[in-house]
């Protein structure tokens, strides 16, 4: 049996870090803290197994046992079987760390949050355990509309400390990279607050933020029966919002409870304009045609999709576009409609995942559960999965340079207390991650502020 990864991790060009137990918290941070490379430098990660998912690795998951990775500054130069490193690269390094056997992943990225809000929905979470539907609370005037309010209502300081916590968490999960939209200001001053936190948290906290206007999310009150107006108005903040350097790509929700295929279509005509990449939160809740739609535009990804059609997963399949699956959304919301995986699969359309953290159809903050709940609820298999939360979600992002561990790629990766990938989608509500190497650097521990 492999076990490792039960060795505490020495440094050899320092003392040996305090040895406690590796299981630990305690461990945990000692680990962290003692390992941050010096910066620039070159360093030396043996004694792994590492999943590369590189394609090139006829492994499943890109698998390698006894595994070296070279890390030069923010990038990886790298990575192979240890036997198979050139000798130029084994000396000359400034740092070496001996894993024990632990096993390294690319790091995690959430690629569709709604991570800046005021408020929770935790009484509509009530109401619809007693009967009430998700569209019913939302055509009430509930739903996004009381996150609006009480996010216009929230202080930014106070946005930005209840993201940050949440942010926190997910980065001890193993996220490196995250996507946050807007979606809850609605107005042009509070979208460019909430875009504003979400590019103040990747000053703050060591991972990669790339921020999507959602403007188009729901019908603002001020706008009430006018909802061309309003689609009038996102049209006119985006070029905005976008020249201030607040905006990654832009997506909206097409839905019978939000905006039509035509009002979403005058929103991504404008981001055309802009050379913006959208997305779309498409055939979540009914069959809009909104993936084909957003394949038109050449759509980075389509999200949510249970109600997809075999039309759609083809238009998506031409166009590139990533689907992202939610099973947080789908199992909070007890839905009971399934995307359709076999279509996907059968077309080839890459497959994603992410939280779509929010607080009213998805309060999750793990990705891992993610990973659990895609192979139980969708029968993805676990390395669909893992694939879903790296290579697949950087696809999503339009990120090139990450998701997979391959030299020229990010040196963004994860120490799980693991021996085998399968176990990321194996665990559930235990967080065995190790260290997060974020461009090179261990991530030092921190604890969550709120
Ligand atoms: N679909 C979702 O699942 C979230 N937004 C969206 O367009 C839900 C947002 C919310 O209920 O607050
Ligand atoms: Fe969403």
């Amino acid at each position: 049996m492999r076990c490792g990864w039960r060795r505490q991790y020495e440094r050899r060009a320092g003392p040996p870090q305090a040895s406690s137990h590796p299981l630990g918290g305690q461990a945990q941070r000692a680990v962290g803290a003692g390992m941050s490379a010096a910066p620039g430098g070159r360093s030396l990660w043996q004694n792994c197994r590492v999943a590369t998912l590189q394609a090139g690795v006829n492994q499943p998951y890109g698998l390698i046992d006894d595994a070296t990775m070279v890390v030069d500054g923010a990038h990886l130069l790298w990575v192979g079987a240890r036997h198979a490193l050139p000798e130029e690269l084994a000396g000359g390094t400034s740092q070496s760390h001996d894993l024990g056997g632990a096993l390294v992943t690319p790091g995690l990225i959430d690629c569709h949050t709604h991570l800046v809000y005021g408020g929770t929905r935790a009484s509509e979470f009530e109401q619809r355990l007693q009967g009430a539907s998700y569209e019913a609370i939302a055509k009430a005037g509930g739903g996004i509309r009381s996150t609006v309010a009480a996010t216009r209502a929230a202080r930014t300081d106070m946005l930005l400390r209840s993201a940050m916590a949440r942010t926190q968490g997910l980065l001890q999960e193993g996220v490196t990279t995250l996507e946050i939209k807007s979606g809850y200001g609605l107005s042009l001053e509070h979208e460019r607050r909430c875009l504003q936190v979400a590019r103040a948290l990747a000053q703050r906290l060591p991972l990669t933020v790339r921020t999507t206007f959602l403007g188009a999310h729901a019908l603002p009150p001020e706008f009430e029966g006018r909802a061309d107006d309003y689609i009038d108005a996102v049209c006119a903040w985006l070029p905005t919002l976008a020249h201030e350097g607040l905006v990654d790509a832009v997506d909206a929700f097409c839905e019978r409870i939000a905006f039509s295929p035509a009002q979403v279509r005058r929103v991504f005509e404008v981001a055309r304009t802009l050379g913006l990449p959208v997305k779309l939160h498409a055939e979540q809740l009914s069959d809009q045609g909104g993936a084909a739609l957003a394949a038109e535009f050449g759509a980075l990804s389509c999200d949510h999709l249970e109600y997809l059609s075999e039309d759609g997963v083809r238009a998506m399949a031409g166009a590139g576009s990533v689907a992202v699956l939610l099973p947080g959304a789908f199992y909070f919301l007890r839905e009971t409609k399934l995307p359709p995986i076999a279509a996907l699969r059968q077309h080839g359309v890459p497959m994603a995942l992410a939280t779509d953290h929010n607080p009213g159809s998805s309060p999750v903050l793990s990705l891992l559960l993610m990973l659990n709940m895609a192979c139980t609820l969708f029968r993805l298999t676990p390395e669909e999965a893992l694939r879903a939360v790296t290579v697949h979600a950087a696809r999503a992002l339009g990120l090139s340079d990450r998701g997979m561990l391959a030299a020229g790629q990010r040196a963004d990766f994860c120490v799980w207390a693991l021996d085998h990938p399968n176990e990321l989608s194996y665990w559930l509500g235990r967080n065995r991650c190790q260290t997060v190497v974020v461009a090179g650097q261990a991530v030092p521990p921190s604890p969550i502020t709120n």
